[in-house]
């Protein structure tokens, strides 16, 4: 499954998700050549459930024309060969990337891709860590036929002004031919139709048309009535009536400002009740199907949560789907998680992370449940070096999209120096498991040091992370830290102490699900698990599920 809905009524478009040739370039099964889903993890299959390394993945299928391929996620490198010819190589396993092959003859072509998971020096993001690092072709792999002119991107921008919904819409169209071509670019929502004036793109010539229009008898989207809509854009070459090629997006008409301390959403005082989320389970590894992923937001919903954080990386397409259609909003974050300075500085963090913000809102930027763009979780924001980067993020950041606030979840506390650059102030806390000064104690504190002594004052602040362990199934009447007693009443102190001040926008409690970490990470953790999941990773409600849904029911989605 591509999307939530169709992306296309009139360009060609199929997804090859039927079963792959698999096989290792290393370890026990080198060789071997087995079939496999895709997408899916290799993890997912017994023999390759610990294999770090190579493989090579086959397949091949009937096309013509101008071919592109588009690679929704591949954990996380890859080197695709179309007919044994090297089209494109990629890095980063959680954002998606394409390629168009031009006047491919009609017939069967043969398409190669060799995926790498394993820790070498080229990779600054993807490092031994607290989440594991899986591989496979782990999100789907879609085919396009396009025309010689096609429309390669449509970004919307919701604005209301002086009570009417307008839109700044952005059409970018790529002329792959080398002759000049005169086009018209139509786009509807609903009964709106706007045309755009007749423009020449010249031969290899991206072009980008803009405009603001003006939509009449359009819903407002809110969390509770989360209307979308459907905007088509529809590209017609020269004279001709019959339209050559579409791109149709999902939208939905909602502002989000920041006003002092508080996080606007269509005007209201948005109160964040939130769950930060790795994609992982352990049938599916990062590759959760379509049922799963709704399993989980229903989960979420069902414990009053109104928002998710994509802890600490980009996420399927799909889940930011299903985000949108059931008002579920999030923060969406860059890869990056524990980066020390050291890490910061190798020859590959800026370009990897450039590429991966780019990746992220250029693919993302049309979901109105994405609240927040946020960046380098407990990086280096302590040093000065680490602050450079943070601040040429967040400027690469704005250049993509001044519509929504930035953040950074900072677990540097008092140490940090760099709160003048993001839009929100983010802490990620854990007293109670990680310290032991009373919840609300430390709560209050970190809250007013920030108020008086720093440029951060002033601005919205989040706890996004609090969260403390347990052991699935560990219960004990002693209380003791592991048991589920003692992970439910630590979140209680901790979500109490935040609600208890009216000025914390909110929080998304550490963590969603228990998860696989990398068993290279040099910190020992009992199952080689992160425990601090809500539920076990097989979606088992540990005793914190209802005292959490008790204290998010008893709060409304706005202040
Ligand atoms: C950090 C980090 C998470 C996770 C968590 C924990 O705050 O952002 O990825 O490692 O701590 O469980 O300790």
């Amino acid at each position: 499954m591509i999307r939530g809905f169709a992306t296309h009524e009139i360009r060609e478009q199929f997804e090859l998700n039927n079963l792959w040739e698999f096989s290792t370039y290393e370890g026990e099964h080198k060789n071997e050549v087995y079939k496999v889903a895709v997408p899916s993890c290799w993890e997912s299959y017994p023999k390759f459930s610990a294999y770090r390394g190579k493989a090579l993945y086959r397949n091949s299928f009937r096309i013509g024309g101008n071919v592109r391929l588009n690679f929704k996620g591949v954990s996380y490198t890859a080197k695709v060969r179309f007919d044994s010819e090297v089209v494109v190589e990629h890095y980063n396993a959680y954002t998606e990337f394409e390629t168009v092959i031009k006047n491919v003859k009609d017939g069967f072509h043969n398409i190669e891709v060799d995926v790498d998971n394993s820790f070498n020096e080229n990779s600054a993001l993807h490092i031994p860590n607290d989440y594991q690092s899986y591989g496979g072709i782990s999100r789907p792999v879609v085919i396009e036929v396009v025309p010689d002119v096609y429309i390669k991107h449509v970004y919307f921008t919701p604005i209301y002004e002086d009570g009417n919904w307008f839109g700044i819409v952005k059409v970018e169209i790529e002329n792959l031919s080398d002759k000049v071509q005169t086009l018209k670019i139509k786009i509807a929502i609903d009964e709106n139709e706007y045309v755009f004036p007749k423009v020449e793109a010249t031969g290899m010539e991206t072009i980008k048309l803009v405009d603001k229009f003006k939509f009449d008898n359009v819903e407002d989207y809110e969390l509770e009535t989360p209307k979308l809509y459907m905007l088509k854009a529809i590209l017609y070459i020269g004279e001709k009536e019959e339209p050559s090629d579409d791109l149709i997006e999902r939208v939905g008409f909602r502002e989000i400002h920041i006003d002092g301390k508080n996080l606007l959403f269509n005007g209201k005082k948005l109160r964040i009740k939130g769950f930060c989320r790795h994609e992982d389970h352990p049938l599916f590894g990062c590759a959760l199907p379509y049922e799963a992923l709704d399993y989980d937001i229903n989960l979420m919903i069902d414990m009053g949560a109104n928002a998710v954080r994509t802890a600490h990386y980009p996420n399927n397409e799909l889940f930011l789907d299903l985000c949108d259609e059931k008002g579920i909003l999030v923060w969406e974050e860059s890869h990056a998680r524990g980066l020390s300075e050291e890490n910061m500085r190798h020859k590959n963090f800026d370009m990897q992370s450039e590429n991966c913000i780019s990746e992220m809102i250029v693919n993302h930027y049309n979901h109105p449940s994405i609240l927040i763009w946020g960046i380098l979780n407990e990086c280096a924001s302590e040093t000065e070096y680490g602050k450079q980067c943070y601040d040429k993020q967040f400027r690469q950041i704005k250049e993509l999209d001044k519509s929504r606030p930035t953040t950074f979840a900072s677990c540097k506390i008092k140490n940090d120096i760099s709160l003048d650059l993001p839009d929100i102030i983010s802490f990620n806390v854990y007293p109670g498991w990680y310290v032991d000064t009373p919840e609300k104690e430390f709560i209050d504190d970190v809250y007013e040091w920030v108020q008086k002594d720093t440029e951060g004052c002033g601005k919205p602040f989040i706890i996004s992370e609090i969260g403390a362990g347990a052991i699935p199934g560990y219960r004990t009447h002693t209380n003791v830290k592991w048991s589920e007693e003692r992970q439910a009443s630590i979140l209680k102190n901790q979500i109490e102490a935040i609600f208890s001040n009216d000025d914390i926008i909110g929080t998304f409690i550490w963590q969603f699900c228990d998860v696989r970490i990398s068993e290279e990470w040099f910190y020992m953790r009992p199952r080689s698990m992160n425990n601090k999941g809500i539920v076990d990773e097989y979606r088992r409600r540990k005793l914190s599920y209802d005292v959490i849904k008790d204290l998010f029911m008893k709060q409304s989605n706005y202040k």
